[in-house]
């Protein structure tokens, strides 16, 4: 149970067009997704696409989690610091087997973690796909360490769960207070 008071934690999910954003809120809502699709005004292989966010909401071991899907393409780049404030943490996703989307991804990643500090995860979607990347190489392609990248369907309740939790993992420890040093402050 979400402690008495306890507010509910904002995380928001970005990545290029196709990423898997909206899915992945939609899996995870436990409320109805508010979502803003409209008709893409340019060519990016689908119809629909969101132009401000996907809204959805979900208990996560006891915490109230509120999820913002970002807009994917970058003339809403505005949007993503919009939504980033006050975010207490960021899924970044994207598709696995898409490698052409992995510049776009870090770029969006680069953004937004050069604005915010924001503890993060980046989700590797299209696990379920025959030819996709392993999120160990999508770690060494960011630069990042291995456990800040995941692999997931996102259609997938327990994958999506999985890297929720481990965002919530990451989260709530930057959100605990510093262990007193053992060795001598540096300020002594
Ligand atoms: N098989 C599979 N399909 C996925 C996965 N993630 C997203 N999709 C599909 O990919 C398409 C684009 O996903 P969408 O959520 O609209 O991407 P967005 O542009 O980032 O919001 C949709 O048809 C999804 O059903 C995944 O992990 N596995
Ligand atoms: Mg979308």
């Amino acid at each position: 149970m979400t402690p008495p008071g306890a507010l509910p934690l904002k995380l928001v999910v970005s990545g290029p067009v196709g990423a898997g954003k909206t899915t992945f809120v939609q899996t995870l809502s436990q409320t109805p997704v508010v979502a803003t699709e409209a008709e893409a005004s340019e060519d990016i292989g689908k119809a629909n696409t969101t132009v401000a966010f996907d809204f959805g909401t979900l208990t996560l071991e006891g915490q109230e989690l509120h999820l913002y899907g970002t807009p994917g393409q970058d003339r809403f780049s505005f949007m993503w610091e919009v939504l980033c404030e006050g975010a207490l943490g960021l899924v970044l996703l994207v598709a696995g087997d898409r490698p052409q989307d992995f510049l776009p991804a870090r770029n969006i990643f680069e953004f937004i973690t050069s604005r915010v500090a924001v503890p993060f995860v980046v989700g590797v979607t299209r696990q379920d796909q025959p030819r996709v990347w392993a999120p160990a190489d999508v770690a060494l392609y960011f630069g990042l360490p291995e456990r800040h990248v995941l692999g997931l369907n996102a259609t997938s309740p327990e994958d999506a769960r999985r890297v929720l939790a481990h965002l919530l993992e990451l989260t709530l420890s930057a959100l605990a207070p510093v262990p007193a040093a053992s060795g001598p402050s540096p300020l002594a």
